[in-house]
């Protein structure tokens, strides 16, 4: 007996990723991944940059979660075009997901794409999207321990943004160790350290998007 299917299913979403991917760049659009735990801050952040960038960068939002659409609700209220996409109890998006929620988009009027993943350190992780960049959250009360235990989501991404800074007084977590962590297995990724409460690092991080996405 042989059992191929996963390798199928994966062979399958590269492909198609590969596809959205020509298709985002062909258009002028910058994709970006955003990956990490229920609740790291994932919209929370994408919430600050689209007040910092404004429509000078022209965003828009694919928003992935099992059910609802209030992250969606959300994007919506900030006057950014946004799509939610509902997987219906998958835990990760995938390429074939973001095609279909792209085609209900104007991307020739677009410059970013904003993509929130199901929040989830582990199912995202082996799904490409078709994204130019996979940014991973990982927010303080979770732990300095995840890069290690959590190893793949980290490992493909081009950047870890820390979040919650905010709440380091609280919790035993260790800037330091994370960060450690981070440059062994992806040595080449940023490290970006953010607090909604205070709006420190966002600056930060958008400007590294914004040069990442000019530099296409
Ligand atoms: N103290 C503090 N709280 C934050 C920060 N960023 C987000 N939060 C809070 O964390 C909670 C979750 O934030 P969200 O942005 O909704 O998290 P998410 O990753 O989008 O969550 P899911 O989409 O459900 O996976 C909210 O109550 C936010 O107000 C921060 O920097 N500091
Ligand atoms: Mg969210």
């Amino acid at each position: 007996m042989k059992i191929v299917a996963a390798q199928k299913i994966l062979k399958a979403n590269d492909q198609l990723a590969e596809e959205n991917r020509r298709r985002f760049s062909a258009a002028g659009v910058f994709g970006v991944n955003i990956v990490g735990s229920p609740g790291c801050g994932k919209t929370t952040l994408l919430e600050a940059l689209i007040g910092r960038f404004g429509d000078a960068l022209a965003p828009a939002v694919i928003e992935g979660d099992i059910a609802g659409s209030i992250d969606a609700e959300r994007i919506d209220a900030l006057g950014v075009p946004v799509v939610q996409i509902n997987t219906d109890g998958a835990c990760h998006l995938d390429a074939q997901m973001v095609n279909a929620a792209a085609g209900s988009l104007e991307l020739g009027q677009l410059g970013l794409l904003l993509i929130e993943n199901v929040g989830n350190l582990v199912c995202p992780a082996g799904f490409d999207l078709g994204e130019h960049r996979r940014i991973v959250l990982l927010s303080v009360p979770e732990g300095d321990d995840k890069i290690a235990k959590y190893p793949a989501i980290f490992r493909g991404s081009h950047a870890l943004a820390i979040t919650k800074i905010d709440l380091l007084p609280h919790f035993d977590f260790s800037v330091d160790r994370v960060v450690a962590d981070m440059r062994r297995l992806a040595p080449a990724a940023r490290v970006f350290q953010l607090s909604a409460k205070t709006g420190g690092g966002v600056a930060e991080i958008g400007d590294w998007l914004q040069a990442e996405a000019a530099a296409r």
